[in-house]
């Protein structure tokens, strides 16, 4: 759905300039937009996985495992579909607060796409490289969002995310190196001409939400305090932009309309998108590519 068609339709939560905001950076923050109550369920359903962790010696599809991790002192880079791992989360994705938010970015009719938990582990828990998402999950149109959820307070240096205002606007880039092989980030020589002193980093006490277009090139620091980073991450695109590659991260709540109806038609943009590689085969996670562990 195109900008001026959804702001046209009245905002449930959000103001008038905020979505403006939104579409002119490609980024938004609301700070402590999420409940103390909502945190305290997430909090619990998390701490629990965690535990749960202690058991795990490798990654596998559910866990991704930073180096260090051991019973004794578990280490998580990402909790991968938490939505199909626990009800709390999906209760989150489909009906929480967030998806007003969504609503008003993606107008009336809105589907869910996937859902992450990146954990970013206190100590040097590992940088996010620039990239933009759309080239992992292309989709008929460019009205996709993905919404993250700080579930600790997030300073400078904890590796907030960091977002290129007005980048939604460029060009996707190849998120494959020189060799073909699918890396999920931006060459270097790509990345050497944005403009990162303007970049906007998102800080937040816990509870604040982060938004940003699926175009917009982003990425995040190392963690190096002593505290951890969970940002609870949760994908959405106007219902009648489809997913045309294989899902990352199958599911049942995958592609499920969670405001709204099923569209009638699909949109398409005339601006060509770059294929993943097919995942099909299986997914692991942003960290693995990037530090090219496949
Ligand atoms: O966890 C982060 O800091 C960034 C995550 C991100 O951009 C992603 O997983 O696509």
């Amino acid at each position: 759905m195109k900008p001026e068609s959804i702001l046209a339709h009245e905002p449930k939560v959000l103001t008038q300039a905020q979505r403006e905001t939104y579409f002119n950076d490609g980024y938004l923050v609301l700070e402590e937009f999420i409940s103390p109550e909502w945190m305290k369920r997430i909090w619990d359903t998390t701490n629990e996985f965690i535990e749960e962790s202690r058991s795990y010696k490798q990654s596998d599809s559910k866990f991704d495992l930073d180096q260090g991790h051991s019973s004794e002192t578990p280490r998580l880079r990402r909790l991968t579909s938490p939505v199909s791992h626990h009800p709390i989360y999906w209760e989150f994705a489909s009906q929480g607060p967030i998806v007003d938010v969504a609503e008003d970015l993606l107008g009336p009719d809105v589907t869910f796409h996937h859902s992450k938990l990146n954990f970013k582990w206190g100590g040097g828990g590992e940088e996010v490289k620039w990239h933009q998402d759309i080239p992992f999950y292309p989709h008929t149109n460019y009205s996709v969002l993905a919404i993250g959820l700080y579930m600790n307070d997030v300073d400078d240096e904890m590796g907030p995310m960091g977002a290129i205002p007005g980048s939604q606007f460029g060009p996707i880039y190849s998120h494959y190196n020189k060799e073909g092989e699918w890396v999920g980030a931006m060459r270097d020589e790509d990345a050497a001409k944005l403009p990162t002193s303007k970049t906007g980093w998102m800080k937040g006490k816990a509870g604040s939400i982060t938004i940003h277009h699926c175009r917009t090139v982003h990425g995040s620091m190392p963690n190096n305090s002593n505290r951890m980073r969970p940002l609870l991450i949760n994908a959405y695109s106007s219902a009648d932009a489809l997913t045309i590659t294989s899902h990352p991260a199958p599911c049942k709540e995958a592609l499920q309309v969670v405001r709204g109806k099923r569209p009638e038609y699909a949109v398409f943009d005339s601006e060509p998108c770059p294929l993943p590689p097919d995942w099909s085969g299986g997914y692991t996670s942003i960290f693995a590519a990037q530090q090219e562990e496949n």
